[in-house]
């Protein structure tokens, strides 16, 4: 079989990994592989559970441009300090998408009409060199911001962070805020010598234009945080709201006050949603759990609040499904992410606002309803 293996043929592996580079654009600089493409098209690996919401795929990312809003998993774990498994949370999160509809009855809005989405799959990420990893998402991340498409990015672990403010920030002419909900300040120069999970906003407000003054932390708190990010949080004048804070401004004054550190002579704000800021017991399946995390509800209302001014790109970092019970770590998930797009397009920041919408038509309505009869 060693020497069968010689007379077997190549062409079409050949043929599929040149359609994959032709489609996926050359990769960051520090890959030596040329053959291994920024996107990742065909390997599927993380990828293999279909897309967001079911939305299309892009197959060729030289067509992107044009839509609202490009889904991109960042499927990086080598960045986790305690429990990995992050790599698979873009395919969590995509495979339990399939379970809303897209309609939101309390907010108004349904996705699937009001914007244009694409899932544009996943960054080919290189999990044994974190330092290549961000290569390849800040150049992933800065080609959807290029073409003036709205990114969700899904995590992996947090260390996507800092590719995901450092491929967006040389774009922007002025600031750039941070609106960051976490229990972890993720403000360490290091974890054991590299740049890891609870790193990506010591080096993202390095970025001139990322000053850590833009930088507000919601949900702060509890026994896994670190001393060194206090230090750099302190010298740096981060903005730290904490559990106790909330409970005790609540949430809506502390949703403003964010919005406004955020915004202070800022030209866009990116919001970095870690799912360990909500309580284990509605969030397990993440790496580093810490009792005593947000309700659900309250990382909700407050979402309402810090993002009706405008985002220039999310991420939703930390699901790590080896850890979930029914899903329902992922669940709450695409509910933070949806309930931020529909945010987006209520405040006439995203997609087309109900006005600009086509009136439904009553003959498609009915037989939608037979198609997918929703509730349950
Ligand atoms: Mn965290």
């Amino acid at each position: 079989m060693q020497a069968r293996e010689a007379e077997l043929p190549t062409a079409r592996t050949k043929e599929r990994r040149e359609q994959a580079l032709a489609y996926g654009l050359a990769s960051a600089e520090s890959i030596r592989d040329r053959s291994i493409p920024l996107f990742n098209r065909g390997g599927a690996r993380y990828s293999a559970s279909g897309t967001y919401l079911g939305v299309p795929f892009l197959e060729d990312m030289r067509e992107l441009g044009g839509q609202d809003v490009a889904v991109i998993g960042a499927p990086l774990d080598a960045g986790t300090t305690f429990r990995p498994g992050t790599r698979f949370g873009p395919q969590a999160l995509r495979q339990i998408s399939h379970l809303p509809s897209g309609y939101n009855f309390e907010l108004g809005v349904d996705l699937a009409e009001q914007l244009d989405m694409v899932d544009v799959g996943d960054v080919t990420v290189i999990p044994a060199n974190i330092e290549k990893s961000f290569d390849q998402i800040d150049k992933a991340v800065a080609y959807l911001h290029e073409r003036a498409v709205f990114p969700v990015i899904l995590g992996g672990d947090h260390s996507i962070g800092y590719p995901d403010v450092r491929g967006l920030a040389p774009l922007v002419d002025g600031n750039v805020g941070i609106i960051h909900f976490d229990r972890h300040s993720d403000l360490s120069e290091y974890n054991l010598d590299e740049r890891m999970h609870g790193t990506p906003f010591f080096h993202a407000t390095n970025i001139p234009n990322a000053p850590a003054t833009n930088l507000v932390q919601i949900g702060i708190g509890g026994w896994t945080g670190s001393r060194a990010g206090v230090k750099v949080s302190r010298e740096r004048r981060a903005s730290v709201i904490t559990m106790t804070d909330i409970d005790r401004w609540g949430l809506e004054r502390v949703a403003e006050m964010a919005l406004e550190i955020a915004w202070k002579n800022a030209k866009v704000v990116f919001l970095s949603f870690d799912i360990d800021s909500v309580d284990p017991a509605f969030a397990p399946g993440t790496g580093t759990p810490e009792a005593g995390g947000l309700l659900p509800r309250e990382a909700l209302r407050m979402l309402h609040i810090v993002t009706r001014e405008g985002l220039a790109g999310m991420e939703l970092v930390e699901v790590a499904p080896q850890y979930d019970v029914g899903d329902i770590t992922s669940v709450l998930g695409v509910r933070v992410i949806n309930d931020v797009l529909g945010t987006l397009i209520n405040a006439g920041k995203l997609g087309r606002r109900p006005d600009a919408t086509p009136k439904a038509d009553p003959e498609v309505e009915r037989q939608e309803d037979q198609v997918n009869p929703g509730g349950g």
